[in-house]
């Protein structure tokens, strides 16, 4: 059990979609009552949006996770006003939401190179404080990607998306049999018992080639970008987008849509991911799922049949493989529970890991108090 949960933690533990972080802004510097000198104040702690940055290469590049703005100069014979400590500027992501660590919202960031105060510095020491320099605001702050959904469906055209979407929730989605019909992610809420909501975006359609920017591609991808988990919707029966382009088993699909996603950002294959094998009420249908969970099971050695273009460099490994037909509502219950299962699952690891990261925190404070 404890090696089956360190794996699941390797596997999941690489998309970061929140981060939590310690900023502090600088001190500021000493007066000098003999002069009347102001200290300078202390830099300010700001995150800036980039284009450029995600989350994962903010964790990866500041394990420590702690950003201190630059002290004010003291005031001095030469200068007698003291010199503004640095600013610190930490890189995030377009599209978060900045929060203190009990959840107030100190702002958004929703464009390139938008800008937020998150801990001011101290002022510097003047005649009005006994040319004492008070200290910068200090707090833990959290970054959240805004997400469109909780899960977003990925898939062919044609692999019944929008039907599933229909069957499970109380969206009414276009359906048609041709491609991209789908222009705009439609969001589709599923119910439960409890009163619990999950939604679901169905997102235009992928296909060969999305990361390279064909069809819908990047905004396809952009989308995923913006959902929990993902859930991976293929026809039983394979698919053929084009009568120019091959036919792909239901197993060459889940292969290709991993490369687009994969080629598109490496860190989407690492969120968690559930299977749809849909339109089981066609005729040969079980034999060929039985196929597939056998092809799924050994990927590396069923993945000949695909050009080496076209591998994924990890396969990835399904929470569920789950048997529907959007059609009739075979296996619609069954699939909305491991959904359920799926996101309540990830919610507990993330709490737990906030819970140990403030222990943390606790235990190394109070180590220093000693
Ligand atoms: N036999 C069968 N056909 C289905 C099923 N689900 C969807 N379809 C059909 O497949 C076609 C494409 O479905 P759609 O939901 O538009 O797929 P999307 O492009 O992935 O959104 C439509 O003609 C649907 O009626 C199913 O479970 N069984
Ligand atoms: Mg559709």
């Amino acid at each position: 059990m404890v090696q089956l949960s360190r794996i699941c933690f390797r596997k999941y533990a690489n998309f970061v979609d929140n981060l939590r972080l310690y900023v502090h802004g600088g001190s500021g510097g000493m007066g000098l009552p003999r002069l009347g000198g102001q200290g300078g104040n202390g830099g300010d702690v700001w995150v800036v949006a980039s284009k450029t940055t995600t989350l994962k290469k903010v964790k990866d590049k500041y394990p420590q996770k702690r950003f201190v703005g630059g002290t004010g100069s003291n005031s001095s014979v030469r200068a007698l006003k003291g010199a503004k400590g640095t600013d610190k500027e930490i890189n995030a992501p377009v599209g978060i939401t900045v929060t203190t660590d009990d959840g107030k919202i100190i702002g958004e960031l929703n464009a390139d190179g938008e800008r937020l105060v998150v801990a001011k510095g101290g002022r510097g020491g003047t005649f009005h404080s006994a040319f004492e320099p008070s200290k910068g605001q200090a707090k833990h702050i959290r970054l959240d990607l805004k997400l469109i959904a909780d899960l977003g469906l990925v898939g062919f055209p044609n692999a019944g998306k929008s039907s599933l979407l229909t069957a499970m929730s109380n969206a009414t989605p276009q359906i048609a049999n041709y491609a991209f019909t789908t222009l705009k992610p439609e969001i589709g809420k599923l119910m439960y018992k409890d009163y619990k909501q999950i939604s679901v975006a169905d997102l235009p359609g992928l296909i060969e080639g999305a990361h390279i920017n064909k069809g819908m591609g990047h905004k396809f991808l952009k989308h995923v970008e913006r959902t929990k988990q993902l859930l991976f919707v293929v026809d039983v029966s394979g698919f053929q987008l084009a009568s120019k382009t091959p036919f792909r088993s239901a197993f060459e699909a889940v292969q290709l849509l991993t490369k687009e996603l994969e080629l598109f950002k490496e860190e989407l294959v690492s969120k968690p991911a559930l299977l749809v094998v849909n339109k089981m009420d066609l005729p040969d249908a079980e034999d060929r799922l039985v196929e597939l969970r056998e092809q799924l099971k050994n990927p590396e050695e069923f993945s000949d049949l695909l050009p080496d273009d076209m591998k994924p460099k990890n396969y990835l490994s399904f929470r569920h493989v789950v048997p529907v037909s959007a059609l009739t509502g075979f296996g619609i219950e069954h699939l909305k529970s491991c959904i359920r299962e799926s996101l309540d699952e990830a919610a507990e690891t993330d709490s737990k890991a906030i819970h140990q990261e403030r222990l943390k925190a606790l235990m190394s404070n109070s180590h220093k108090l000693l």
